[in-house]
């Protein structure tokens, strides 16, 4: 017994490790607390992305870098640029050794379309290549994605019909499988691989009635498994206004969570329709949120 107490500990701190400070609570979805610290403008609306050094940050149609001090240090304002397929596009990001991962695609009514995993070069945010999209799979729509470094995948989300996140082989961009998220979180905009869970950000929260988003959490580690169990991971109910939540990392060197937030505009359907009292445009925040040990 003491012997088995030892061995589920020390995986708890591997998993801690691995995966910048979240745990394994006894419930399955590693909630953990969390303390805002921080709270950065961007230009970017939809993705986030960190290597324990900088803050990349996607808009619709371009990619940012930035200090920790939030300081502009690159950009690239025509990231479709050496497209084989026609964008549009750009939903959430992450960062794998020295690459940003970028969901791209057409969207245009409600779909997209052209969807592909598109790589650029963390230091230039130059594009280099491009994983393609299977569409047998199903997936309609790409709003975010996610590296699993640890077991060498990447996931896609899909905010049309979110029924399922769709994994592909990070070394060869082969389509492996899509695993069923029951229950389904509404209107998903950002994943993020968080040790053996992934991450969801939601916007789910009703804006107009000062209602909070959401992140909810799927185990991932079983690749066995065709669905995964959803779980309420935290209510953003220290946002400066209830708004738009997109996508959202975990720093790998501070174990910080970091969420990228819209606030302002009025969005009905995914669409911009004016603004928020006291608002004349809408501002994108990085919140950054230290673990609470
Ligand atoms: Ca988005
Ligand atoms: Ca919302």
């Amino acid at each position: 017994m003491k012997h088995l107490i030892s061995i589920s500990m020390l995986s708890l701190a591997i998993a801690a490790a691995a995966c910048g400070g979240s745990q394994s609570a006894a419930d399955g979805h590693g909630r953990k607390e969390y303390r805002l610290s921080q709270v950065i403008e961007v230009e970017g609306r939809q993705g986030v992305a960190a290597d324990g050094e900088y803050y990349y940050v996607s808009g619709s149609t371009a990619l940012y870098k930035y200090d920790k001090q939030g300081r502009l240090v690159a950009e690239n304002t025509s990231p479709f640029e050496g497209l084989a397929l026609e964008a549009n596009h750009i939903g959430d990001i992450d960062v794998h050794d020295g690459e940003i991962y970028a969901g791209i695609e057409w969207f245009e009514d409600g779909v997209g379309r052209n969807i592909q995993a598109a790589v650029y070069d963390a230091a230039t945010l130059q594009w280099v290549r491009s994983i393609d999209w299977q569409p047998s799979s199903g997936q309609v729509e790409v709003c975010g994605l996610a590296v699993d470094a640890a077991r060498g995948k990447l996931y896609m989300a899909d905010w049309v019909d979110g029924r399922y996140i769709y994994r592909y082989d990070l070394s060869t961009g082969a389509y492996e499988d899509k695993i069923q998220l029951r229950p389904v979180p509404a209107l998903q905009q950002g994943i993020c691989v968080a040790g053996d869970e992934i991450l969801i950000s939601s916007d789910d929260g009703e804006a107009d009635r000062g209602e909070a988003d959401r992140i909810y959490s799927a185990p991932i580690a079983d690749l066995s498994a065709a669905s995964a169990d959803v779980g309420v991971w935290r209510t953003m109910e220290d946002f400066r206004r209830a708004g738009e939540i997109e996508g959202l990392t975990v720093d790998p060197s501070t174990g910080e969570l970091i969420v990228l937030s819209n606030r302002g505009a009025r969005i009905v359907l995914g669409m911009p329709r004016g603004f928020y009292d006291g608002y004349d445009r809408e501002i994108h925040e990085l919140y950054i949120y230290e673990p609470v040990e």
